[in-house]
């Protein structure tokens, strides 16, 4: 199904209300990449240095590829008290100010974490270790974002709904499971964790305001499932890819 224009059709059916649309999209939460074998085998001590520098460099191509996708949907937001919220996003990764320290971003710390897993800063930045799959995934995250409604792209980041376990999952396991890499490597797990609890707020207000029949809120749900299918396929690349 081409999520970018497969309406759903009618039912007839009454849309639920705010509190049973939340708990549906919660619902899809059994198919985050939280539970991806890859992601279980890493959280459980059981990948080698290689395994991890190929996850992490690998996934920076998802991480540089945020902010673009955030500045997609920043264009498409007629409303300047959403895209005093949403560009927030961007300076979260891209850094402010002096971009020095804690203003440096997110994209920033991904590079400490490479570093601290035994990747040079410019072998990360090469992308040369970014497999076709993973660019494939990411690229179609930055496409969908910058076509759809921009309600429909706030809608694809709501993934970051299930993102604080998986985040406190790394904290809590891999400094006993891989005590090589120096605890400043996992900053940017530590910085995200409240982060993506904003994002989530303003995410599922528009969310729940926006898909408002019940065929929308199917709809929505079909959007969750396909980010949640990018993550999982971005896993299966990179399990097979760096084993
Ligand atoms: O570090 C992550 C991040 O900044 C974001 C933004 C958000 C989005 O806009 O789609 N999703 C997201 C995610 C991040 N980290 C992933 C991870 O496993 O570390 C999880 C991912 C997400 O849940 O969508």
């Amino acid at each position: 199904m081409d999520i970018a224009t497969t309406p759903r059709p009618r039912t007839g059916l009454p849309a639920w209300t705010r509190g049973e649309f939340e708990a549906q999209l919660r619902e899809k939460g059994r198919s985050y990449h939280i539970h991806h074998p890859f992601n279980v085998r890493m959280n459980s001590g059981g990948c080698t240095p290689d395994e991890l520098r190929c996850w992490v460099a690998n996934r920076f191509y998802y991480q540089i590829c945020i902010p673009r996708k955030d500045a997609a949907i920043l264009a498409n937001m007629p409303d300047r008290a959403h895209r005093r919220l949403w560009i927030e996003r961007i300076l979260d990764h891209d850094g402010h100010g002096d971009h020095e320290g804690s203003a440096a971003g997110g994209i920033e710390a991904w590079t400490r974490l490479g570093e601290a897993v035994g990747l040079a800063r410019e072998d990360l930045w090469s992308l040369q270790g970014v497999v076709p799959a993973v660019r494939f995934a990411c690229d179609a995250y930055v496409n969908f974002a910058a076509r759809a409604p921009w309600q429909e792209a706030v809608c694809s980041s709501l993934t970051e709904m299930f993102a604080p376990q998986i985040h406190k999952d790394r904290l809590a396991t891999w400094p006993t499971h891989y005590p090589w890499i120096e605890a400043e490597g996992l900053a940017y797990f530590r910085k995200r964790i409240p982060l993506a609890g904003r994002d989530v707020a303003h995410g599922l207000r528009v969310t729940l305001e926006h898909f408002d029949t019940r065929e929308a809120q199917h709809r929505a749900l079909d959007i969750l499932q396909f980010k949640l299918d990018i993550l999982w396929n971005m896993l299966d690349a990179i399990e097979k890819a760096c084993q």
